[in-house]
C-alpha cells in the first residue's frame, strides 16, 4: 500500500523540474529473490507475491513525483537484480557500470548498461577494483563512497578518474555494520542528511545538517530524496516524524512506502532505481 503524506503537489508542477525529463529505471523483483545475499541479516522466509506488490506501489511513487519509469527485464535467475543502484553510478555527463562486490551480482550490470547507454556515456569499473553503487552518495559537486564488504580502494580510485574531469571530488567514508554507505546516510535535501552515526564515521559529514534516526530505528536511514519529496519506508514511524517535521518547514513533503518485504532482502528505497534526468 501507498501512503502519500503531505499535500500532491508533486515536482511535476516546478518550472525547474519541468524543463527536463526525469527518468527512474527500475528491475521487477526476480523470483529467485529468497536466495538474495545477505550480510547483516538472518534469512527470512520472502513473499514474492507481497514483494512485487511493494515495488509496484513504489513504482507509482516514482510515477506520481513525475518520473518516467524505464524498465529493465526481469531476471529470475539473479536473485537480487531487483536492487539496479548497485550496478551503475549515473551522474550527469557520465555513468559509470561498477562492478559489484558480490560475485552473484556481476551478471546483472548487462541488460542495465543496454539502457543507460541511450542516455550516457559509460565507463566501466575493472578487476580488481569492487563498486556498489549502494556505496556511492553524491551531493552537489561532492561524491562520499563507502569503503565497505561491497566496495575497496581500487573502486574508489576507478571512480575517481572518471569522475574528477568532471569537477567532482571523492571522498572515501569508512562504513562499519551495515551492508552500505547509504544505509547509513542518504541525502534528503541538498545540505541535509538522514543518517545512522553507529555506523559510519561522521566527520566528513560535519559541515552538513544531520538528522540522526530515532535509536529504535537503525535501518532507518535509507531514503530516496527526489527534490520536493522524499520517498521513504513506512516501517520507520519514529524517524519519519523527524523528517517529517524536517521537510514540512521546507515545503517539502514526504511520501511513505511500504517496503519491509524486499527490506528483509537487506535492500531500501534508493536500492531499487536508478534515477537521471535527460
Ligand atoms: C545484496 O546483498 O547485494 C542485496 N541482497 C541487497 C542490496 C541492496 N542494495 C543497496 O542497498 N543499494
Amino acid at each position: 500500500m501507498l501512503i502519500v503524506v503531505a499535500s500532491q503537489a508533486g515536482p511535476g508542477l516546478r518550472p525547474a523540474f519541468a524543463m527536463r525529463r526525469h527518468i527512474a529505471i527500475i528491475r521487477p523483483v526476480s523470483r529467485s529473490i529468497v536466495d538474495c545475499e545477505l550480510t547483516h541479516l538472518a534469512r527470512e522466509p520472502i513473499d514474492y507475491k507481497i514483494a512485487t506488490l511493494q515495488h509496484d506501489a513504489y513504482r507509482q511513487a516514482l510515477v506520481d513525483s513525475g518520473y518516467k519509469i524505464v524498465t529493465v527485464p526481469r531476471a529470475d535467475k539473479m536473485p537480487d537484480a531487483v536492487f539496479v543502484e548497485d550496478t551503475a553510478v549515473v551522474l550527469d555527463e557520465v555513468a559509470i557500470m561498477t562492478r559489484p562486490g558480490a560475485v552473484s551480482r556481476r551478471g546483472e550490470l548487462d541488460a542495465v548498461e543496454a539502457i543507460l547507454q541511450d542516455y550516457r556515456r559509460l565507463e566501466r569499473i575493472v578487476a580488481p577494483a569492487t563498486l556498489d553503487g549502494g556505496d556511492v552518495l553524491r551531493l552537489g559537486r561532492r561524491i562520499f563512497v563507502g569503503r565497505s564488504s561491497r566496495t575497496n580502494d581500487a573502486g574508489i580510485e576507478q571512480l575517481r578518474t572518471f569522475v574528477q574531469d568532471h569537477g567532482y571530488d571523492v571522498e572515501a567514508v569508512d562504513v562499519h555494520g551495515c551492508l552500505h554507505l547509504k544505509s547509513a546516510v542518504t541525502a534528503v535535501g541538498d545540505a541535509t542528511l538522514l543518517g545512522n552515526s553507529a555506523w559510519l564515521d561522521r566527520a566528513p559529514f560535519d559541515h552538513l545538517t544531520w538528522i540522526e534516526v530515532d535509536s529504535a530505528e537503525p535501518h532507518a536511514a535509507n531514503a530516496l530524496w527526489l527534490g520536493e519529496r522524499v520517498i521513504y519506508p513506512s516501517a520507520f514511524p519514529r524517524t519519519a516524524a523527524l523528517l517529517r517535521a524536517h521537510l514540512e518547514v521546507q515545503k517539502r513533503e514526504l511520501c511513505r512506502v511500504d517496503a519491509d518485504e524486499l527490506a528483509k532482502a537487506e535492500g531500501g528505497v534508493t536500492c531499487c532505481s536508478l534515477i537521471l534526468s535527460v
